[in-house]
């Protein structure tokens, strides 16, 4: 396989509300990104995702858009965002936009005039249907959001379709003028010079209502192939696309480079690891690491050489990294780093999501009254009426809900974290005064020296980027072990992801010459055929060719 620029990049999710205000009125802004270039660039990332800064009634914080080309003021103006993309340019970082093209806001142009009569020109913009005799929801279909995917709309007499809130109304893929629109928007942005899309629920635009098809609808690939063949093949660009119902051979399909299709997915199969089986996310169940190391073990080796995998922990839908699978009390600072060390030794793109490099925590709450989130609010109100314990309903938005990843980045120990001078939209999590960017930057072993480390040793060896991943039992579900291989190197991961002591057996009989690559123990330099690790104790050793 031939190699991409995107295949040796490491990415940084910004969320712009959440990043750096410039102005005072206690929202990010694009000025303010601007302004924290320097340190992204020191951070060593090579690519921003940025979340949806365009023109939006932010029902869901901009992923419900109501003019593509153009900015929310309260993000600033499009020479705001022309200057972004130049002063990232500069130090050469590129841009990527998130592609919200499932849906688009109620207030978007196309749905006014929509929604005006049966026979607007833009009527199947997007998905109508007639009641059900009875006047009742033409079908069952859920919104993702909770409730009925069906709206009604008086004017008409008519329900529509909306997979998230009723705000959201969804597009209609079918309609080749759809695909037209879309297409035009994304060629008049890459002529901006921006480096690619991330695409929003990508996997929903393939969905056929009447049969109640709503992931990966038949004609999904061929929608993306259209697309790739008419947009993205005159460009040089990475694509992601968000998919929660991709499988490996899914994810073949997406990003097999011979299919013409997408960079690379974000799949979410680890996702549901922590969640009770057959329940929602919100019914909680520990996680057992050894599973978690299957699923990614699968995807390395489904994807490789026939594919690429992207890699990351968290994203502003998720919770906190370091509060959901480390430990964000005594062990956070090395239960973090374990969770670096092993994403970024695997083979794939790694995205960092904004304060995940200072290991930030998760913002626990204690009434509805704290929740922004519209989909948070939404599972509250479901479950209260489901008669479910306040206590356990916010237990479960508390440890998964996707408020805890949108509270403002913590730079420094000044007043409100150095977000803004004003009153931020969402409160600073009051642990800034420990974990902030300043001090983070200050000390040689902090989180953020290990992410800064480890995009050096990425840079650096070809072994991390192209290697082969071959899986390595330990005899132990909490600790986790992989070997990455390129000719005559081989390197060993190992990772204890447990606040416990716990010992391995590696089915390896003797070891080259074992030198330390990281690690996040200053006495783990060495690893045997077997022994003990410390909690969240996190090694990578080069091991030479030791089984011949
Ligand atoms: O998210 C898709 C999505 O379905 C989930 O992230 C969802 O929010 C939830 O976590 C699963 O039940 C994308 C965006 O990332 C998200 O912010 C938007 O709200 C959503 O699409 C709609 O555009
Ligand atoms: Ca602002």
């Amino acid at each position: 396989m031939q190699t991409n620029w995107w295949q040796n990049a490491v990415f940084y999710q910004v969320y712009p509300r959440s990043f750096q205000d410039s102005n005072g009125d206690g929202i990010g802004d694009i000025q303010g990104i601007i302004q924290r270039l320097d340190y992204l660039a020191d951070l060593g990332v090579n690519v921003i995702w940025l979340s949806p800064v365009y023109q939006s009634p932010n029902v869901d914080n901009g992923y419900d858009i109501s003019d593509y080309q153009a900015i929310n003021p309260e993000y600033g103006s499009m020479v705001d965002m022309e200057q972004l993309i130049e002063a990232a340019k500069i130090r050469k970082i590129k841009i990527v936009m998130d592609l919200v093209v499932n849906h688009t806001s109620d207030q978007h142009p196309w749905f006014l005039e929509a929604r005006k009569s049966k026979d607007n020109p833009y009527r199947d913009f997007y998905i109508w249907r007639d009641p059900a005799t009875d006047g009742s929801v033409p079908n069952d279909l859920q919104s993702n959001f909770k409730g009925s995917a069906w709206a009604f709309d008086a004017v008409t007499g008519q329900y529509y379709l909306h997979f998230y809130a009723k705000e959201q109304p969804d597009l209609n893929w079918q309609n080749p003028k759809v695909r037209e629109a879309v297409y035009q928007m994304m060629t008049w942005w890459l002529q901006k010079g921006i480096g690619g899309f991330r695409m929003d629920v990508i996997d929903l635009i393939g969905k056929e209502p009447d049969r109640k098809i709503k992931e990966n609808g038949p004609q999904l690939h061929a929608y993306l192939q259209e697309m790739n063949a008419r947009v993205l093949s005159q460009y040089d660009v990475v694509t992601v696309g968000e998919t929660w119902g991709a499988t490996p051979e899914i994810g073949q399909m997406y990003s097999n480079p011979n299919r013409h299709e997408l960079s690379m997915i974000f799949q979410f199969e680890q996702i549901n690891l922590d969640k009770q089986s057959g329940m929602t996310r919100w019914d909680l169940k520990p996680l057992i690491p050894a599973e978690l190391h299957a699923v990614f073990s699968k995807w390395q080796l489904a994807l490789d050489g026939v594919g690429w995998n992207s890699l990351f922990w968290s994203n502003h839908d998720l919770p906190r990294i370091v509060s959901r699978w480390g430990d964000d009390s005594q062990y956070r600072e090395k239960s973090a780093q374990a969770l670096a060390i092993y994403l970024h030794m695997l083979k794939g793109t790694p995205y960092i999501y904004q304060g995940e490099e200072i290991g930030m925590t998760n913002y626990p709450i204690t009434s509805y009254h704290e929740i922004e989130d519209i989909e948070s609010r939404r599972v509250y109100q479901q479950r209260q009426q489901q008669g479910y314990a306040i206590s356990d309903i916010l237990n479960g938005i508390n440890a998964k809900g996707r408020d805890n990843a949108r509270h403002p980045m913590q730079w420094n120990g000044k007043n409100q974290s150095g977000f803004t001078d004003g009153t931020p939209w969402l409160p600073v999590n009051p642990n800034y005064l420990e974990i902030n960017v300043e001090l983070a930057k200050q000390d040689e072993r902090s989180i953020y020296a290990t992410y800064q480390q480890l995009i050096k040793l990425r840079k650096r060896n070809a072994i991390i980027r192209q290697g082969r991943f071959e899986n390595v039992p330990t005899g132990n579900q909490n600790v986790i072990s992989y070997k990455r291989m390129l000719g005559e190197q081989s390197w060993l991961v190992i990772i204890n992801l447990s606040k416990n002591r716990e010992s391995y057996t590696l089915p390896i009989q003797h070891f080259g010459p074992n030198q330390k690559i990281i690690s996040n123990n200053l006495l783990l330099n060495k690893i045997a055929t077997s022994g003990v690790l410390q909690p969240y104790d996190a090694l990578v050793v080069a091991i030479g060719n030791e089984e011949k």
